[in-house]
């Protein structure tokens, strides 16, 4: 009987604090998961992933698009938001309603009640994508946390300090988790290993990572 209120336990959503202001909210997007798989599709038939090329002309490993008034942009000149994508020189997809409700709501579980995001960046990981060790600095006020939702195959995260050389903690990321990174945490280093060979049952041979951002006043 133990073992199985203790499996049901492990099965409920639940709430941690991986660091100050870090809250990984297990499976929030679970039931909102395969309609959001369904508007990645459909802005992704308007502004196709790509590769996008880093400042150093390395080509990135994972593939991105973005939808909302901005979308975050890796080229040679740098890292920023634009209101146009530069593949078709069109504003991007609109932000959908479902996907600025499960960013609010989340954000106000995690002590954000004011955060609205105008913009989300959609990263695609096959097998042997990654993600090295950053900060987001990209936007304009890190008192707006960053909310994170993750779609398909599982992945290992890694999360680090404010310094470069701090010791990182690794997580397993899986379907439907939601993290909000806000305050202190908000410029933690951090990053994804290496996506392992599978097929998710929803997403195919793919993780999905949503990142909502309010990347300008
Ligand atoms: C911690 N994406 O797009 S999501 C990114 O899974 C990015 O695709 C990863 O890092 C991914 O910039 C990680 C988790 C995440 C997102 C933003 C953060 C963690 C964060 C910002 C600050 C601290
Ligand atoms: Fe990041």
């Amino acid at each position: 009987m133990q073992d199985l209120f203790s499996r049901l336990d492990a099965e409920k959503p639940s709430r941690e604090e991986m660091a100050a202001g870090a809250w990984l909210l297990n499976r929030y997007a679970l039931e909102d998961a395969n309609n959001l798989l369904q508007e990645i599709e459909g802005i992704s038939d308007a502004a196709p992933f790509r590769h996008m090329v880093t400042p150093g002309g390395f080509s990135m490993s994972v593939a991105m698009t973005n939808c909302g008034t901005f979308g975050w942009v890796a080229d040679r000149r740098g890292y920023r938001y634009e209101k146009n994508d530069p593949v078709s020189g069109k504003m991007w997809p609109v932000m959908p309603d479902r996907f600025m409700t499960l960013a609010v709501s989340a954000a106000k579980q995690a002590g954000f009640p004011d955060f609205v995001p105008n913009a989300c960046l959609i990263n695609r990981y096959e097998p042997g994508a990654k993600m090295s060790l950053h900060q987001d600095k990209d936007e304009k006020d890190f008192t707006n946390p960053i909310v994170s939702v993750s779609l398909g195959l599982p992945a290992t995260f890694q999360f680090g300090g404010l310094d470069r050389k701090d010791a990182v903690r690794k997580y397993l990321l899986n379907h439907g988790d939601v993290v909000v990174w806000g305050g202190p945490s908000r410029l933690f280093y951090h990053g994804i290993l290496p996506l392992k060979e599978g097929v998710h049952e929803s997403a195919g041979r793919a993780r999905f990572n949503l990142t909502f951002r309010r990347a300008v006043l």
